[in-house]
């Protein structure tokens, strides 16, 4: 920076010998000498101008004269030809003092780059050799093997329920034997897109509505109830067997796991015997019958728990059922029913070892009870798709209506 003072040094010396001798003098090329004494007659202000060897110029103005903001003003005063020079930077600066200082930077213009259509296409010709087309990994399971879950939590079969009276849907043991065959001909054309080595059939609980032929719960709650305790029971029979016939003729393994509801924990435990028995001779469908409240199903990194309710141990509950397999899990899933309404719940990963809580939806409509209650729940069915090695990979939607509405069988 070249003081006040200089420059008024340096404009009397060139006032008294003129400016080459003043160049010379000062060591200044002639061409920045023009530019100094340009800038202090015009502004009587001080600057510095910099030609760089490339051909960049720098001004700099100091707070004296720091009203010279516009770098159109500062082009003029510097004799920088617009025409050849444009802005390249302008910082501004306040010092601890107070004092401000300007610097503008100017770089030459720059011819525009004129490209002709024959140079483009020999441009984007050369741009086509050796080019390939992204690749996309292909992902494969470790034994192309996939398990698809239907859930069918809280069927309710046996109940009774009257539209004009709940608002919602009529069900009896006709309309629910119709819409689980149909929910199991849906998994079937699902499995034609993932298709499974295994089906697990999730009979969480519920599954009949009442406990015994006085049609009441396991704890003597009066049930509103379609027909009678064996035709309920012979219908049942008939739709769960054509299920898992048909099933497996789609898949390799039907595994089947009741568990016991609080509508129906005896009799679902007898049913789920009986089914046992139905199949004992077939190797590819297994039936989890065991008259337990908790159960597991592990299929690779995957840990499936299932409880009918939620509980409030629930998760030291989960794994205490199987440690070793829960603790080498990634993907752990605890399954409950019983308020008929999806939600999930995923528990603190820092603590818990992200286990998540699936509440399943139910595919019957509320009754009239329910309604009246203030309970709502959409009618919903749920498959899950799961990879051995990467855990759930696809979830597929399913609403009872669209059959109602559309095909029946
Ligand atoms: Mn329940």
């Amino acid at each position: 920076m070249i003081s006040t003072q200089k420059m008024q040094d340096i404009f009397e010396y060139v006032q008294a010998h003129g400016e080459t001798e003043a160049s010379t003098y000062f060591n200044v090329s002639q061409k920045s000498m023009a530019r100094y004494l340009q800038l202090y007659r015009k502004t009587y202000g001080v600057g510095k101008i910099e030609e760089k060897e490339n051909g960049d110029i720098k001004v700099v103005i100091p707070s004296v004269a720091n009203s010279l903001m516009n770098y159109e003003e500062v082009m003029k005063l510097a004799d920088i030809d617009p025409d050849k020079y444009t802005t390249h930077r302008i910082d501004y600066n306040v010092k601890a003092d107070g004092s401000t200082q300007s610097k503008f930077a100017f770089v030459p213009r720059k011819d525009p780059v004129e490209t002709s259509p024959e140079e483009y296409v020999e441009r984007f010709k050369s741009m086509l050799v050796g080019y390939e087309p992204p690749k996309v990994p292909v992902y494969k399971s470790v034994d192309s093997d996939l398990l698809v879950t239907v859930s069918a939590f809280d069927i309710h079969h046996g109940k009774q329920v009257w539209a004009r009276e709940s608002g919602t849907d009529d069900y009896d043991i006709h309309i629910s034997k119709d819409n689980f065959m149909s929910y199991i001909s849906y998994v079937v054309s699902m499995l034609e897109k993932y298709p499974a080595k295994t089906v697990l059939l999730e009979v969480g609980g519920d599954f009949f509505n009442s406990n015994s032929p006085a049609n009441e719960t396991i704890k003597g709650t009066a049930q509103s109830e379609d027909s009678r305790y064996i035709k309920t029971e012979e219908y049942a029979e008939q739709f769960v067997t054509w299920s898992i016939d048909l099933l497996a003729q789609h898949c390799e393994n039907v595994h089947v796991l009741f568990l016991p509801g609080n509508h129906d924990a005896d009799r679902l435990m007898v049913f789920s015997h009986f089914i046992d028995a139905w199949y004992r001779n077939n190797d590819r469908v297994t039936i989890d019958s065991r008259p337990l409240w908790h159960k597991t199903y592990v299929f690779g990194d995957t840990y499936l728990m299932y409880t009918h309710q939620m509980l409030p141990n629930i998760v030291p509950l989960m794994a205490s059922l199987e440690p070793k397999a829960f603790a080498e899990s990634h993907t752990r899933i605890c399954n409950i029913g019983h308020l008929h309404t999806r939600k999930d719940t995923i528990i603190s990963r820092d603590t818990n070892g992200g286990i998540e809580i699936v509440q399943h939806p139910s595919m019957i409509p509320g009754d009239a009870w329910s309604v009246s209650a203030g309970y709502q729940s959409v009618r919903k069915g749920l498959i899950r798709v799961f990879d051995k090695a990467m855990g759930k990979i696809a979830e597929i939607n399913y609403e009872p209506r669209w059959f109602q509405k559309g095909d029946k069988i």
